[in-house]
């Protein structure tokens, strides 16, 4: 991924809530946002640069800069950072925020703020279309690209237009879904916060959340408690609280500053495994257990499973599958999708968990378009407990990401050999991001990929080929006699790019031939390969590596959403390939890799 892309929108740590745990990652995206507002308000582009050059220098930077300057410690020099930077980050540690970027969102008009959230849209193009044209919404950003207005203006012509008018009709219709991962640590931290008010017994973060689906709409909270008008007014104090839709001392609704809905539930601790299973849903998998309570003379809500007016469970989510002859489905798996006839036979996959993988198989550093070193990144993935690493930068033909060429794949190759001698605990394979060219060939000669210990097949280019074309491309390149790994299948990136058109049962078939792997690349804005396509391969007895394409030391978190996806895949530490001991993974790619 270019280094030029903004980094995800990332949750906004409030003052004072759960202000002990800023990461770097929380850091740097205050700053990249007061950038943005800076820029919305025009102000002096070059201080507006420094906010951006820190974002990305406080991403690179590998310590925890909170855990440093809470034990004492001071921040090194880092480039770029002065006085007056140094000094916003302590404040930023301490609280959360900073006083500049308070101040700055207050000025900015929000609607502003809103715009920028558009795919394609950046500040000074928000600025733009809000000067000339008076657009403030996506409904007049919508009608201006539809009218030809947008395209006439300076610097944005008939295919950004195009561009825009799509992103804003996709923004007009389902509203906004956020990438999961996006969205995870704010959800945690407002749920760590809720189970500090009066008299709440337990709190869980229900809906597709729970299901670990690679998109959420919004959150839905059960917190087991008696209603209250005081635990709902927790929870509107609550920080990043930007707006209340509803309150009542059962339920209320409120918008965060992420633009995020929120429902918070109180339920009564008799029914809150009731409750549970009807707001974990799916929708479709509440039609269909319901059904099964009909069937067998009960009533199920999401108060209970009742016989006649007598409720024979509800306490627990495993008593209500019990009561209705069900072993306790997973959550990832709750999609009616065959789940319940197998859990009636008490026949549910025993799906991969976190704790069982021992590598990752795609990686970048410094030398394409990583923040961090290889031994940074080795010591990122001990510290996540994996035993192995494969470093796999990008190939020559991708400029903007700085790809190797032979002979820089060749040092890197040999730094770490040197590395491996002196590593303990972890070990890198020698690996390769190849672009997959037009035609399927790879964008490196054969004795380049030779010397490698794993080779890892991408597209970065043609995404519009027509499915026919498209799907030749990745057979052929697939074919190649050293290629291992297809990486993000489909392309597509959240709320950004569709993914390409391609015959994803052709392409698994191939990878049965041809005794290779597809990735899930656990990106938030990729979560590709999807979780149908990861079943698909499974049955035909392809493996799949659940990998992060990590381009700093903090991406390895993101292994749990990859493996929240291949749950909903149905998959099980059998089915995935970087749960195997390094050995044995050698050996599948040596078979491989004829
Ligand atoms: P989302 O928010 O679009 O990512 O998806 P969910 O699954 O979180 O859906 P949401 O927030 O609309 O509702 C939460 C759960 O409540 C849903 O998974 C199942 C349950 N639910 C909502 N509407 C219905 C309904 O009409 N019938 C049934 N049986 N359950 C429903
Ligand atoms: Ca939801
Ligand atoms: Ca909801």
């Amino acid at each position: 991924m270019p280094r030029t892309r903004p980094p995800e929108r990332p949750p906004r740590p409030g003052p004072g809530a759960g202000a002990a745990a800023v990461s770097n990652a929380d850091i740097a995206a205050v700053f990249e946002e007061i950038a943005n507002l800076l820029e919305l308000e025009e102000q002096n582009p070059f201080r507006i640069r420094a906010y951006r050059n820190a974002a990305r220098t406080v991403l690179g930077f590998a310590p925890d800069i909170a855990a440093l300057l809470g034990s004492g410690q001071a921040l090194p020099k880092l480039p770029g950072i002065g006085e007056d930077l140094a000094a916003k980050i302590g404040e930023i540690v301490q609280t959360g925020s900073c006083a500049l970027r308070e101040r700055l969102r207050k000025e900015v008009p929000p609607v502003l703020v809103d715009l920028l959230s558009i795919p394609g849209l950046g500040p000074t193009r928000v600025r733009h279309v809000y000067h000339e044209l008076g657009v403030q919404t996506p409904q007049q950003l919508y009608a201006a690209a539809k009218d030809g207005r947008l395209g006439k203006l300076h610097g944005f012509g008939a295919r950004l237009q195009e561009k825009l008018l799509q992103a804003a009709g996709a923004r007009l219709q389902g509203g906004r879904r956020f990438p999961l991962a996006a969205v995870a640590p704010a959800a945690e931290k407002l749920a760590e916060y809720l189970r500090r008010a009066p008299g709440v017994a337990e709190v869980t973060v229900a809906g597709s959340f729970r299901r670990m689906r690679d998109t959420v709409g919004d959150l839905d909270i059960l917190a087991a408690a008696q209603a209250s008008e005081e635990l709902m007014r927790h929870f509107q104090a609550y920080p990043e609280v930007a707006e209340v839709l509803a309150s009542g001392p059962a339920r209320a609704s409120v918008v965060l500053r992420s633009g995020l809905q929120v429902d918070l539930r109180a339920i009564e601790p008799q029914a809150y495994g009731a409750a549970l299973v009807y707001f974990t849903g799916s929708k479709a998998h509440n039609i269909a257990i319901r059904k099964r309570a009909q069937e067998r003379g009960f009533k199920l809500s999401e108060y209970g499973v009742f016989e006649g007016s007598r409720r024979i469970a509800g306490r627990t989510e495993d008593s209500v599958y019990g009561a209705l002859g069900l072993a306790p489905v997973p959550p990832e798996l709750r999609e009616d999708r065959g789940e319940i006839e197998v859990a009636a036979r008490g026949r549910l996959p025993h799906l991969v968990e976190r704790a069982d993988l021992r590598g990752d198989l795609h990686a970048h550093t410094r030398a394409s378009d990583g923040f961090n070193t290889l031994e940074e990144m080795a010591q990122a993935a001990r510290a996540a407990g994996l035993e192995y690493l494969a470093i796999t930068d990008h190939s020559q033909r991708l400029k903007v990401a700085h790809g190797l060429d032979a002979a820089a794949l060749r040092r890197q190759g040999a730094e770490i050999d040197a590395l491996n001698r002196r590593l303990r605990g972890i070990t890198l394979l020698k690996g390769i991001e190849v672009d997959i060219l037009e035609n399927g060939d790879l964008d490196l000669p054969d004795e380049a990929l030779a010397q490698l210990d794993l080779v890892v097949g991408a597209v970065h280019s043609y995404f519009d080929l027509p499915r026919a074309r498209q799907t030749r491309r990745l057979l052929r390149a697939m074919e190649h006699r050293r290629f291992a790994i297809l990486a993000h299948p489909t392309g597509r990136l959240i709320g950004e790019r569709e993914g390409i058109d391609v015959d994803m049962p052709a392409v698994i078939e191939a990878a049965r031939a041809r005794g290779c792997c597809l990735e899930l690349n656990a990106q938030p804005q990729r979560m590709d390969l999807f979780d149908l396509h990861c079943r698909a391969a499974s049955e035909r007895g392809v493996p799949v590596c659940v990998s992060t394409d990590a381009h700093r030391t903090g991406d390895f978190d993101n292994l749990r959403y990859g493996v929240g996806q291949a749950r909903r895949g149905w998959l099980e530490k059998k089915d995935v390939l970087n749960t195997r001991p390094l050995a044995e993974l050698r050996h599948f790619l040596k078979r491989c890799m004829r």
